[in-house]
């Protein structure tokens, strides 16, 4: 029987965690469809009770006939999809370059806390350093520089996994915007997150999020 998706994402311009979700449907082939659902409304309360136990964006939704599966989180949703399209390409096919784009997306999906605190996605702002940086950020920035140049060095690039755009490039599609976001492309990160950023699904998302006359103010305000 054959399964359809739909995605549930909130803002482009703003959800981070979205944005991968949908990378992941988008960037590799697979047909789908998606539900916006704006954070911090009265709307986005109503989906988390419908959903439960699914609080946070992305919701990955699968239906098979009468039967609908849940996701909630943006690893699972790539390791099932991965399961579910083995010739799709989201992890690399080498197994060393896909042990490696797993230890990439698992980091970034725990780690870089300053720089996602510090940093809140937001496509509206272009080349704005932050006012004051906080302790800690250096920190991100540099570990960020070390996975990337590691990994191009591996697995030969252009991409994170390999001569493949993997699921490994989608969990730092967001920090690819942040960097140009907030002024803090260097040379060892710049020429990558430019390849990055101009990957055509995910110029896509970021075209869609600029369109959005929506602005969330929290994220407007960060300095
Ligand atoms: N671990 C989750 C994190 C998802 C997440 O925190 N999403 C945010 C939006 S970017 C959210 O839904 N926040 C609403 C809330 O926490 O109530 C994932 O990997 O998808």
């Amino acid at each position: 029987m054959t399964a359809s998706y739909r995605i549930v994402i909130a803002q482009k311009a703003y959800s981070s965690w979205s944005m991968r979700g949908w990378l992941l449907l988008a960037a590799f082939g697979l047909g789908f469809e998606e539900r916006l659902v704006r954070l911090y409304t009265p709307e986005f309360e109503a989906m988390q009770r419908d959903l439960a136990p699914a609080r946070t964006v992305p919701i990955l939704e699968i239906t098979e006939g009468a039967r609908t599966v849940r996701l909630w989180d943006s690893l699972a949703i790539a390791e099932t999809l991965a399961e579910r399209h083995p010739d799709a390409g989201i992890w690399p096919a080498d197994p060393d370059h896909r042990a490696l784009a797993r230890s990439l997306a698992a980091e970034m999906h725990a780690g870089f806390q300053m720089l996602r605190g510090a940093c809140p996605m937001n496509l509206h702002r272009r080349g704005r350093a932050l006012a004051a940086p906080p302790d800690g950020l250096d920190a991100d920035l540099a570990r960020l520089a070390e996975l990337w140049t590691h990994a191009l060095a591996v697995t030969g690039g252009p991409w994170l996994g390999g001569a493949a755009f993997s699921a490994a490039d989608v969990f730092f599609a967001p920090v690819a915007t942040r960097l140009e976001s907030y002024a803090l492309l260097t040379s060892a990160t710049e020429p990558y997150a430019r390849r990055l950023l101009a990957h055509p699904a995910v110029a896509r998302w970021i075209a869609d999020g600029r369109d959005d006359p929506e602005r969330i103010a929290r994220y407007e305000a960060v300095g």
